[in-house]
């Protein structure tokens, strides 16, 4: 079976996450992906949060597999040559330095265009155009500009930033979209494109939901909200609403047996209305399929605390684990609270690969996340990331066709090794 990105080769000028989650996906997906870094450091993330020293820490292993390593230094006239030849030879430029940076290098969506015209040029930026859109950007920055931690956290309580990256790696997914789109609509125009995904843009699509609340504040209440059963009034943006459920059926996180001593002793339990029945039976209240007061969605809506407090006290008798099975058997959604050592230690992610053992050269075995998306056809291969350089001779007279009298010549310039002091 053949990979579905096969043929398609990217120069991944990127670093830090949010461009390397983008380029990882696409060498997931077959890509011949070639990774420019610079002499001697290479990408930053490399020497970031290292436990082993020396050693490729696991930020930078995790988001760089499948891909192979040249280094380059395009400050030095010989390495932008090479960088120009990487750019007639690539289909795709991927890149995510600071605004601007590109063009001080001398490559120019103009530059590149004229260089290959069947390039197609993807970067992400921090913002879009606008007032910020020459501000360097980092994943809190994102979350917090992009309407993430105004709406996360408890009403009362700090706005909060979220565990998931939805800032780097979320921005690189929408970028993986927007390039394997791109690289379609080549197939019938013949020429490449800009294809620009802005962090905060990015943030706030993944927040849509919140926007869609903005705008119904108009017109009342949120009523789904706890505040609203708490008699809070609501002001003129949307509120942070705890573990509320953020769709239109009332969910909370619950206590189960353990949560005294274990942190991640919960399940979260959603009170889907086409289950109320069977929910009253489970935890012991079969009044409430009849009692005017809490047979109907809207009805239960302003009591949604006596509610959960009710369920919190059936869910607190048993593990999360047990209350999921009785749960399950009746079809009333839920879901543990999974910790990371439960995630690492799960079977059946390690079956469908969405968990992967990788082979490292300097760091042994490590566990990372595999490709999320399966295509039938296309199946994904974890390989280990490339060592500093690993790749740059083979790239020079392989892709480049450099000959080994050039190769020579290449070495002594200084373009793909610090110069000796
Ligand atoms: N050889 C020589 N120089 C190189 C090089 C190479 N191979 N690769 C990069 N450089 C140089 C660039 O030319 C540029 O130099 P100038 O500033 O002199 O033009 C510089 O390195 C680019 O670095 P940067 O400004 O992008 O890096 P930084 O560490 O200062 O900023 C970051 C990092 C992430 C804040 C910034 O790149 C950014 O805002 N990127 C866009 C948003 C983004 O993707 N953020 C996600 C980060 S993940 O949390």
């Amino acid at each position: 079976m053949s990979e579905a990105l096969k043929g398609v080769r990217i120069l991944d000028f990127t670093h830090v996450q949010s461009g390397p989650t983008c380029t990882q996906l696409l060498a997931w997906f077959g890509a011949d992906v070639i990774k420019v870094e610079r002499p001697g450091t290479g990408d930053i993330t490399r020497g970031q949060l290292q436990d082993i020293p020396n050693v490729d820490s696991l930020y930078f292993t995790m988001l760089n597999h499948n891909k192979r390593s040249i280094t380059l230094d395009t400050k030095n006239k010989t390495g932008m040559e090479i960088l120009e030849r990487l750019v007639r030879t690539c289909d795709v430029l991927v890149e995510n330095f600071a605004p601007g940076a590109m063009d001080r290098m001398g490559l120019t969506w103009e530059r590149i265009h004229e260089l290959n015209p069947r390039m197609i040029y993807a970067s992400i930026k921090g913002f879009g155009p606008g007032p910020y859109e020459d501000c360097k950007v980092y994943e809190n920055i994102a979350q917090c500009t992009g309407g993430s931690a105004s709406t996360t956290g408890f009403r009362d309580g700090l706005p909060l930033v979220t565990g998931a990256q939805i800032g780097d790696s979320g921005t690189g997914l929408h970028l993986a979209l927007g390039i394997v789109t791109a690289l379609y609509q080549r197939t019938h125009s013949g020429l490449g494109q800009r294809v620009t995904c802005a962090m905060q843009d990015g943030v706030l699509n993944l927040a849509r939901v919140k926007l869609r609340d903005q705008q119904r504040l108009a017109h009342g209440p949120l009523t789904e909200y706890s505040q609203f059963g708490e008699g809070i009034p609501f002001g003129d943006a949307v509120p942070r609403a705890g573990n509320d459920s953020g769709g239109g059926q009332p969910g909370r996180i619950l206590k189960c047996k353990g949560w005294e001593t274990d942190p991640n002793a919960y399940i979260y339990f959603i009170t889907q209305a086409p289950v109320w029945e069977k929910i009253c039976d489970v935890i012991g209240e079969p009044g409430w399929k009849t009692d005017p007061g809490y047979a109907t969605p809207k009805a239960r809506l302003p009591r949604l605390n006596e509610i959960f407090a009710r369920i919190e006290q059936w869910t607190m008798s048993m593990t999360k684990f047990e209350a999921m099975e009785i749960l399950n058997k009746d079809d009333i959604p839920c879901g543990p609270i999974l910790s990371m050592k439960e995630l690492a230690e799960d079977a059946s992610l390690k079956a469908t690969g969405t968990i992967v053992e990788v082979a490292h050269p300097k760091r042994g075995t490590y566990l990372s996340v595999g490709n999320p998306i399966k295509l039938s056809a296309s199946p994904a291969k974890v390989e280990r990331s490339p060592l500093l350089g690993e790749h740059t001779d083979e790239i020079l007279t392989g892709v480049l066709g450099y000959s080994e009298a050039e190769l020579a010549a290449i070495k002594s310039s200084g373009a793909t090794a610090p110069k000796a002091k």
